[in-house]
Parts: structure tokens; sequence; C-alpha cells
């Protein structure tokens, strides 16, 4: 009998609390393996969304298994938790930006979404229960914040039930196939619950699903993403050395990316999205004085933006008044998530300095953003400009041709900060490309 048969009778009905790009895929996916879901979201539109059969979210795949999960019956949508076998807590745990009078002040994490779902469930735990913590949170957040908040109901985490942290570390882009197939960490508040945990997720994962402690895998979860923002880091300085030092950058990276142990990732206008530009702040603020690098590391990308700005201000002889065109404003390629998004912080930037800013993101075509004016089409963008900057290497620009721009705008400069433009038709173009990280 295959196994994972047997673990969906253990857990008949589940609630995943949190419907975002993490918990949706999730339910959907539990529901399409038989398992009767109760997806919770406390967010009206989302409910109201989701109950109509429309999708709040863009993620290839999503749309389509949603709708199969819905129409299998096993997916329900709700605003609050039922009572279930198993309870997973997906909610944001974003961080709260540091005032403008406190640039130095470390961020803080924000848990109150974690703290409001645990609280959320607490009517609901039965003996024999599963609550599982997905959500990227500070090391021994489930220990010492979620535990004590479900002990409210007079059962004791590990003993009573099962409480267990277990990290996503799917790909924005590639959610539904990583979900899968990804290798998935289950770490218990003890060894029980850790293997409940492993019974639970066994049910669709494909990959090696490795036990462990609850702090052991939050630290997992959050070691990943620093380890991505230092090396972002470094390859952002790199950048800036090339420039310095008259090189290429992107040259300079793939020849030392030939060293059979050197893998040095690409240089940008900073990191952004809700996950590496945020999970190495929970470290710093956790231990500051165990975590100068992180400290920096993120100090170096949150300045890449301005870095960016400042070599535009330098070809352009000045802002105040040019006229500059943003192409893709998401926080990174094909996606239409604009969290953190450091393309957004180059164009605020820009204005700030006197530019006139047009900007234009492909996946979010209607995106409305304070203090910023977006255009729904391209061919709007690139009209009457002094220079286009391409900030983001969406697919879309990517398979632009220098003709195909020139049909459509009369500017010749650009700035190129992901390196899309850079082959030899666009070298034997008319346009004056200036590219990050390239003197
Ligand atoms: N970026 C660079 N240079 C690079 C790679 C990325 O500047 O070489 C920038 C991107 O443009 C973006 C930011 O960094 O602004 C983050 O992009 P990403 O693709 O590194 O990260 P996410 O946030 O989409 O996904 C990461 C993944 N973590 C790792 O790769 C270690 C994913 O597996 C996680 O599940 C996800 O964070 C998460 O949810 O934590």
């Amino acid at each position: 009998m295959d196994d994972s048969i047997g673990v969906t009778l253990k857990f008949k009905k589940i609630c995943v609390i949190g419907l975002g790009y993490i918990g949706l895929p999730t339910a959907s996916t539990f529901a399409t393996h038989g398992v009767k879901v109760v997806g919770v979201d406390v967010n009206q539109r989302v409910v109201q969304t989701l109950q109509n059969g429309e999708v709040h979210i863009y993620e290839p795949g999503l749309r389509t298994l949603v709708q199969a999960a819905i129409k299998s019956g096993n997916l329900v949508i709700s605003d609050h938790p039922e009572a279930a076998d198993a309870f997973i807590i997906a909610v944001p745990t974003p961080f709260k930006h540091v005032h403008a009078a406190a640039p130095d002040a470390i961020p803080a994490a924000d848990l109150s979404y974690v703290i409001a779902a645990a609280e959320a469930i607490v009517p609901h735990l039965q003996p024999g229960n599963l609550v599982v913590l997905e959500s990227t949170s500070p090391p021994r957040t489930t220990v010492d914040v979620v535990a004590p908040i479900l002990a409210k109901s007079g059962l004791q985490a590990g003993a009573d039930f099962h409480l267990a942290y277990s990290p996503e570390r799917v790909l924005p882009g590639q959610i539904l196939r990583e979900l899968i197939e990804n290798a998935r960490v289950i770490g218990g508040l003890n060894p029980v619950s850790a293997q409940a945990g492993c019974d639970l997720y066994k049910i669709f994962v494909r990959g090696e699903i490795i036990q462990t402690t609850a702090t052991t895998a939050e630290m997992v979860k959050l070691m990943e993403n620093t380890y991505r923002d230092v090396n972002i880091a470094i390859a952002n300085e790199f950048a800036r050395l090339s420039e310095h030092f008259g090189t290429d950058v992107w040259e300079a990276i793939a020849l030392a990316n030939r060293h059979p142990r050197v893998n040095i990732l690409n240089p940008g206008p900073g990191v952004g999205g809700h996950c590496i530009s945020v999970d190495p702040w929970f470290l710093v603020e956790a231990a500051p004085a165990l975590t100068p690098l992180i400290h920096t590391a993120r100090r170096v990308n949150d300045a890449q933006p301005q870095f960016v700005v400042d070599r535009i201000a330098a070809i352009l002889g000045g802002l105040p008044g040019r006229r500059i065109a943003i192409l893709g404003l998401a926080y990174k390629p094909d996606v239409d998530d604009l969290r953190e998004s450091p393309a957004i912080q180059v164009a605020h930037l820009l204005q700030n300095a006197g530019a006139e800013v047009l900007a234009y993101e492909p996946f979010a075509e209607n995106a409305q953003i304070d203090g910023l004016t977006t255009v729904p089409d391209l061919n709007t963008a690139l009209q009457n400009q002094d220079m286009l900057v391409l900030t983001v290497a969406h697919t879309p620009f990517k398979n632009l041709t220098p003709a195909a721009v020139v049909a459509q705008t009369e500017t010749r400069l650009v700035m190129d900060t992901v390196n899309l433009w850079s082959g030899p038709l666009w070298q034997q173009s008319d346009f004056e490309i200036h590219c990050l990280g390239v003197c």
C-alpha cells in the first residue's frame, strides 16, 4: 500500500492559515492529494476573490490548481479556522521598516500575524492535532512564541498535540513544482512532533524529508536566504569595483565562475522580495553583536539602488528635469510581486532628485504605486524620454530587439542594471548602453 495513502487517512482534514504565495499553493496541493482543506485568510478581499473562483496571485499554474482543488470539493475558503487534524500557519512575517529619523536602526521582525494565527487556532485545538509553523521566523519563535500561545488551550505542545516548524524553500515562479520536488526540513518540538510533520508532508512531497529540531529548522531557513543575500552583496560590491577599475564585471564573474569551486552571483539594482531582503534581519535583530557580516551585507544591498541612481546622474550630467523611463518594477524577473522592489526604490530616488519618471511593469500593468507614475504599456513608457533604465530582466524585455525599441522611441540612451541588452545585436545598434558594473 502506498504509505502516502496511509498518512492521508491520518490527516483527513487540515486548516491552512494564510492564503498567500505559499499558503494558497500548499492548501491547493494538499486538496488535490485527497485531503479536506479549509483555506483560511483574514483578508476579506482574498476570501471573496477565491470564493468567486478567481486567484489573487500570479504564479504559473496556480489558478488551474486552485480551481481544481475547489472543484474537487476538497478545498473550501473561509475567514476562520475549524477543528481539524492539522493546522498550518503560513502567514507573512515582514519586518517593521526603520523610521527615516533612525536609518541605522535594525528592522524588527513583525510576528503579529503569526501570533494572531496561533491565537485563532487555540479554540479548535484537540488532543492528537499537529500544528506546523511555515512562516519564516526568528530562531526560537516556535518554542518561545507559538507553543505558549497554543498552551492556552490547556493542551501541552509535544505531549497532547504535535508542534513543528517546516520552512518552504520554493522559488516564486517555480512554486508548484518545487513544493513537491524540493527536499523538505521538518523541525519538531520533539522527535514525535517531527515525525508527525513528516507524515503530513509525505502526502505530496517527493523530495527527501529531513527531520530535526524546530529551532534548527528555523535557523536552516534563515541561513539559506542569508547565505544568498551575502553572496549577492559581494556580487554588487564586485560591480562597484569593476566600475572603479574599468573592467566588465559580467565578463569577470563569468571567468571567475569557471573555477570549479567559485559561484559568484549576479549584481543588480538591489535585493527585493519578501524573503532575501527580510530574513537576514531576523538574525541581525536577534544577535546584533554576532552578525557584523550579515548586517553589512544588508547595508550593501540596500545601498545598491542609490549606487545605480548616482551612476545615472553622472551619465546624464544631473537629474533635475530629466525624463527617465523605468522598465520593470517587480522585485525580480517574470513575477508580479513588487514587495521590497529595488526598482521602485530606484524610481523614487530618481524622482526625489528631480527627474520626471515614468514606470512600466509588464507583469503588473495596472500597478498603482504611491508617488510614482506608471503606464500600462511599453510604447507609452518609451515616448519622449532622455533615458531608458532597465531594472528587471523580464523575459519580454529580453526578447526586444533594437529595431523594435527604435520604432517606439527617439531615445538612444540606456542604463542597463541587469546586463540584459548586452549581446552583439545591441552593441552594434545605435543605442548607447551603459551597464551596471561596466565602465
Ligand atoms: N538577486 C540578485 N542577484 C542574484 C540573485 C538574485 O540581485 O544573483 C536579487 C533578485 O533580483 C531579487 C532578490 O535578489 O530582487 C531575491 O531574488 P531570489 O531569486 O534570490 O529570491 P526569492 O526571494 O525569489 O526566493 C528565495 C529563494 N531562496 C534561495 O534561493 C536561497 C527561495 O528558494 C526561497 O524559498 C524564497 O527566497 C523564500 O520564500 O524564502
